[in-house]
């Protein structure tokens, strides 16, 4: 080997060391390429420190006269979203959750280091022991009944034991609701999400995204904050039924392990199920246009009480309790926000959009 060899090699290496490096370090130079107002908000909505905002002004649904009072929650209620630098799923709050969550981390994840590690040592084992320099003299060996049998019976057993729980967890998720299940239909268009409540009385909220500077005033996170909330009730089925005004979306929330297509012309169903009350968040993870990175998803999970006092404020009838007259129904909202500065139905982002900042498609 001469020097020109020698010289080659190191460069290799280091050019390799060099990527390797890059790839490394790119996500964390991204990181700090964000505004230091991002960075407060982020911290802010960590600590949940900001005061809570005043509930007058929180409250965006216009309540029909003579209905009970009902308040959106504070963010002190944030439950389900993501985590700066988190590579973990986010904590789960539904039972479909809580069982996919231990599947992937106490049987997957073993599973998966203990297979890696083993053929990392194999690996190791021949680069080293057998190599040409230590054993000059190859084995001609070419059978071995008791090793074919392990390796073929190991790895089938291994499939069997991951199979069960993972066929066990597909059909819990395709689970149907049960008949008395509460509907809630979720409807994506190009870019904000309606919600209605054919049970009661079957109005529709359309849900926007915050602009920035307001999610940060009232303390949630920004891009995630809706002007309305999907309001749920806790602790019960729901059947949530999903479709597209005008192309696919997905209606996802990864803390309550629910990920829907909306699609036109069809509906999607699946039980939604949440165990506590909180909000969470979501986004629309269907590419579905420009602004398909500016359609959250802000569920919030209340009491039964405390729905039935949001479907009065909404103008909506109580499931199982006498309908109230047509005409208490409030008018069907436009589909702009009412928030000023919320990013309108159907239009394209423009340069200088207040609203938003730098997509993250
Ligand atoms: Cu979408």
């Amino acid at each position: 080997m001469n020097f020109g060899d020698i010289a080659r090699k190191r460069l290799g290496f280091l050019i390799v060391l060099f990527a390797a490096l890059a790839l490394f370090a790119a996500p964390h130079m991204a990181m700090a390429q964000t505004t230091p107002e991002a960075d407060a908000q982020s911290v802010n909505v960590a600590n949940s420190n900001t005061p809570p905002p005043k509930e007058a002004e929180a409250s965006v649904t216009k309540a029909a006269p003579g209905a009970a009072a009902y308040t959106p929650l504070g963010p002190e209620w944030i439950k389900g979203q993501p985590t700066p630098g988190g590579i973990d799923f986010q904590k789960q709050y539904s039972p479909t959750g809580h069982y996919a969550y231990n599947m992937h981390n106490y049987l997957l994840l073993p599973i998966i280091t203990a297979i890696t590690l083993l053929v990392l040592i194999l690996l190791l084992t021949v680069i080293f022991r057998y190599n040409r320099r230590m054993h000059p003299v190859p084995s001609k060996t070419s059978h071995n009944t008791v090793i074919e049998i392990i390796w073929t019976v190991v790895p089938v057993l291994i499939l069997v034991v991951i199979a069960v729980p993972s066929i066990t967890l597909l059909s819990r998720q395709y689970k149907s609701a049960p008949k008395d299940a509460l509907t809630v239909k979720v409807t994506g268009y190009q870019w904000y999400w309606g919600y209605s409540y054919p049970d009661n009385g079957g109005f529709e909220v359309i849900s926007h995204m915050l602009p920035d500077a307001e999610a940060i005033k009232r303390g949630e996170p920004p891009q995630l904050a809706a002007d309305n909330r999907m309001v749920v009730p806790v602790g019960v089925p729901i059947r949530l039924q999903t479709t597209g005004a005008d192309v696919i979306h997905s209606f996802s929330v990864p803390s309550l392990w629910f990920k829907l297509d909306a699609v036109p012309g069809r509906i999607n169903e699946k039980v939604l199920f949440v165990e506590q009350p909180g909000i969470y968040y979501g986004q629309c993870s269907e590419l579905c246009g420009a602004r398909h990175g500016f359609m959250p998803i802000a569920v919030e999970a209340v009491p039964m009480e405390k729905f039935n006092a949001w479907i009065a404020s909404q103008g909506g009838t109580v499931k199982g309790a006498a309908p109230t007259q047509p005409a208490a129904l409030a008018p069907p909202q436009e589909p702009e926000s009412s928030v000023e500065g919320a990013p309108g139905a159907g239009q394209a982002p423009a340069a200088g959009t207040p609203a938003t900042s730098a997509p993250t498609v």
